[in-house]
């Protein structure tokens, strides 16, 4: 279905999802309404930014493996986030929470010879009332031209504070993790989710060659080198997730075949632990990002 005043963007069936489809002279991508989710982005001539599961299913319910998945309004397994984050979450919940398998609105479309610029968005309802008691208007707004910039907006619309820990969980490709390198984060403070929660300091370049799961603190402008390709990624965020499952996890992940982890990894931009987010009504904060490719 054609965008009324778009001549690049389209809205098609994806099995069970709908999804808005960007044709530009100079790039290609893809976004879920449900969860916002940014599955793809190709450039003409730099190739793909994002890794995609060879096996994501487009179901209603569950994000895809790849892409962009937006961790809202907690990030990772709840019980680990301060109790700021968990006094307001009604029962038992999945990691992540629920913007990411939420249907969002299409909000707009702004589109010229460089760039598309698309807004998504996610305001609360009965249904985010009843896992989390609070007002809210999300927008994540798509900058896509010769680089990619997420940009997530989250305004407090409530009468109530509430405290928040978020991702944008973007998947990278590689050609082969073994031969790959994340330069910027030496003498940052990381939390090894992998070793009790730990903290622990990183020396020289980030290296994969078993299970991945940290929580960098500080800000992480991170170049992600593997043999063929260079990454840079920029954010405004005070935490970042580098992490790859490797062998075991990957057996147990959805989605998910037992060789993938080779060819891809996570550096996941957020506020997480000490850098959760405190909204007083009509306060409001955005997490960007910048992803470019050389
Ligand atoms: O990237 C951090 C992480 O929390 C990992 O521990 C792993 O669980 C990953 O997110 C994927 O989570 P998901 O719920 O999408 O399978």
């Amino acid at each position: 279905m054609p965008i009324i005043n778009s001549q690049y963007c389209r809205i098609v069936q994806q099995d069970e999802l709908e999804c808005l489809h960007i044709k530009h002279p100079h790039f290609f991508a893809e976004i879920c309404l449900q969860g916002a989710q940014l599955t793809r982005f190709t450039h003409e001539s730099k190739g793909d930014f994002l890794w995609l599961s060879p096996t994501a299913e487009y179901q209603l319910g569950q994000s895809l493996r790849g892409g962009v998945p937006i961790c809202w309004p907690w990030f990772g397994v709840l019980d680990k986030n301060p109790n700021s984050v968990i006094s307001s979450v009604n029962g038992k919940q999945g990691s992540h929470g629920f913007a990411r398998t939420s249907m969002w609105q299409l909000t707009s479309v702004h589109e010229d010879t460089k760039q598309v610029v698309v807004e998504l968005s996610l305001t609360s309802s009965a249904h985010t009332q009843s896992i989390w008691p609070h007002l809210f208007e999300l927008t994540c707004r798509f900058i896509f031209a010769d680089e990619l910039t997420i940009e997530l907006n989250n305004k407090n619309t409530g009468k109530n504070a509430f405290t928040i820990s978020q991702a944008l969980h973007t998947y990278l490709p590689t050609t082969d993790i073994q031969k790959t390198s994340i330069n910027g984060a030496e003498n940052l403070v990381y939390v090894d989710a992998l070793d009790n929660w730990q903290e622990k300091s990183q020396h020289g370049p980030i290296l994969f060659n078993s299970e991945v799961d940290r929580i960098y603190k500080g800000k992480l402008n991170a170049n992600l080198v593997d043999n063929t390709t260079q990454f840079h990624l920029k954010s405004n965020s005070l935490s970042s997730v580098i992490w790859n499952p490797w062998i075991d996890k990957s057996k147990t992940l959805s989605q998910f075949p037992d060789k993938a982890y080779l060819n891809m990894l996570c550096i996941e931009n957020g506020n997480i632990l000490e850098d959760v987010v405190h909204l007083e009504p009509n306060e409001s904060h955005t997490l960007s990002m910048t992803l470019t490719k050389d």
